[in-house]
């Protein structure tokens, strides 16, 4: 029996409000878990880097990609490949330091705030999205390049846009890539 292609979206979009609904399911338990917005923080990177280590896998597997020459090139492939392909966005991307080791990941859309008006004033440090931060450096570093992740703005907390900072760790002329593709 074959199914129609309207079914097949109807269904993607199941899943993606189900995983949607099941991520704030779990910022909500840590919040009950621990006091300190701090501490939730600390747990979304953590778990969000035990994914990235195992994402990577699949992602270089489904994407085919080659290896990135420069920051620049890993910061866009992260944004257009990386992003579109788990949650179907395409942030933009602006080099935001001389040293071209630091770039910004623009989102004008946020699937996984899609469920989300604004944070509980006894909330205001929780970074919601904290897990993509850490599944960015985790995934980062199985290729072997080290970075600081962190939300720079975020619109859940009344700023014009939501930011994600990526600071690739070593110097541009130092980075050696291992992964012979
Ligand atoms: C290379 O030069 O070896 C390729 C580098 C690819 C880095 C890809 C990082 C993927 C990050 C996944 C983020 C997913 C966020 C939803």
């Amino acid at each position: 029996m074959s199914r129609s292609p309207g079914r097949k979206q109807e269904n993607h979009k199941i899943s993606r409000e189900l995983f949607v609904l099941t991520y704030g399911a779990l910022v909500a338990q840590l919040c009950k878990d621990y006091e300190k917005d701090e501490d939730v923080n600390a747990c979304l990177d953590r778990m969000g880097y035990s994914i990235g280590i195992r994402l990577i896998d699949d992602f270089l597997a489904r994407s085919a990609v080659k290896k990135c020459r420069s920051y620049s090139e890993t910061a866009d492939m992260i944004a257009q490949v990386a992003f579109k392909m788990y949650l179907g966005i395409t942030p933009s991307v602006s080099c935001s330091s001389a040293t071209g080791n630091e770039f910004s990941l623009i989102l004008d859309k946020n699937p996984l705030v899609d469920f989300v008006e604004e944070l509980p004033a006894e909330r205001a440090s929780l970074c919601y999205c904290n897990l993509l931060c850490g599944v960015i450096r985790g995934a980062l570093e199985m290729v072997h390049l080290a970075a600081e992740v962190s939300f720079l703005q975020d619109r859940l907390k009344g700023d014009a846009v939501t930011e994600i900072g990526i600071t690739f760790l070593r110097k541009p002329e130092d980075r050696k890539h291992r992964r012979n593709k």
